[in-house]
C-alpha cells in the first residue's frame, strides 16, 4: 500500500502508526498538499494529505483510511467491538481532527509550515490565536487523561488520533506539558513507548532532527 504525505502531518502519522500497529506494509510517498504527483492527486481529489493507493483503489482522509484498513484487517482491532468503547474511540479521533486540529493547525501552519517549509503567506496572529485556544482543549484532554492504560478503555485509533497531534504540536513547542498537565504527558508517554509508534518514529527522525526546536 502507499501512503502519500509527509510525517509532520498529525493526520498522516495517524495512518502510518495505524498500519504499523496492524504489522501492514507500507511505503510512505513523500508528498506536500496540492501535489505535483498525479498518482497522489488521483488519490485525494481536494489535494489533502493523507491519501492511499492500495492495488488499484485509492482513498483520502485519515479516518477513512483507518475504517478501510479495519475491515480490510480487523486484527488487532483499533475500532472496538463494543458499543461504549467504540463511540469513545471515534469520539477522541474526531476531537483529535477537528477541534484539537483546528486550533493547533493555526499555529503549525502559521510558524512552521507556511514560513518554513511551503513558503507560503503565514500569519503570526492565526497563531497566537490557536495559542489562546489551547488551554480549554488540554484542560480537557488533561480531565479525561487515565492514570493507567488508554483514553477509550483499550488501546484505539482515539489514542493514535490525539497522541499524533501532540507530537506534530511539538515541532511549535507545544508538545506535551509534563508539568502542567502530567495525566497527560503519561499517557503519551505510554502510546509513544508502543513498537508502532516507535517504528514511524525511526521514519519521522530525519523530520524532527531537521526541524524539531532544539533547546
Ligand atoms: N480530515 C483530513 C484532514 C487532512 C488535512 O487537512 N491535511 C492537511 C495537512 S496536515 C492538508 O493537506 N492541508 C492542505 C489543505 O487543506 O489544502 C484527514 O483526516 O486526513
Amino acid at each position: 500500500m502507499k501512503v502519500f504525505g509527509a510525517l509532520l502531518s498529525p493526520f498522516v502519522r495517524k495512518v502510518c502508526v495505524a498500519l504499523a500497529e496492524k504489522g501492514m506494509a507500507y511505503e510512505l510517498v513523500l508528498s506536500s498538499p496540492g501535489g505535483p504527483d498525479p498518482d497522489f492527486l488521483a488519490a485525494s481529489p481536494f489535494g489533502k494529505i493523507p491519501a492511499i493507493k492500495d492495488g488499484d483503489y485509492t482513498l483520502a482522509d485519515s479516518t477513512a483510511i483507518v475504517t478501510y484498513m479495519e475491515a480490510k484487517q480487523p486484527s488487532p482491532a483499533l475500532l472496538p467491538a463494543e458499543a461504549q468503547a467504540r463511540g469513545k474511540a471515534m469520539w477522541f479521533d474526531e476531537f483529535a481532527d477537528t477541534i484539537f486540529a483546528t486550533s493547533g493547525l493555526k499555529i503549525l501552519f502559521n510558524r512552521l509550515v507556511g514560513p518554513r517549509l511551503l513558503k507560503l503567506p503565514y500569519d503570526e496572529a492565526i497563531a497566537l490565536q490557536g495559542e489562546t485556544e489551547l488551554p480549554r482543549i488540554l484542560d480537557y484532554l488533561e480531565s479525561v487523561a487515565p492514570e493507567q492504560g488508554w483514553l477509550a478503555g483499550e488501546f484505539t485509533l482515539g489514542d493514535i488520533s490525539v497522541a499524533s497531534m501532540l507530537r506534530s504540536l511539538s515541532y511549535v513547542r507545544h508538545g506535551p506539558d509534563a508539568a502542567k498537565y502530567p495525566k497527560t504527558a503519561a499517557w503519551y508517554g505510554r502510546v509513544t513507548a508502543r513498537p508502532a509508534w516507535l517504528a514511524v518514529a525511526e521514519l519521522e527522525a530525519p523530520v524532527s532532527e531537521r526541524l524539531m526546536p532544539k533547546d
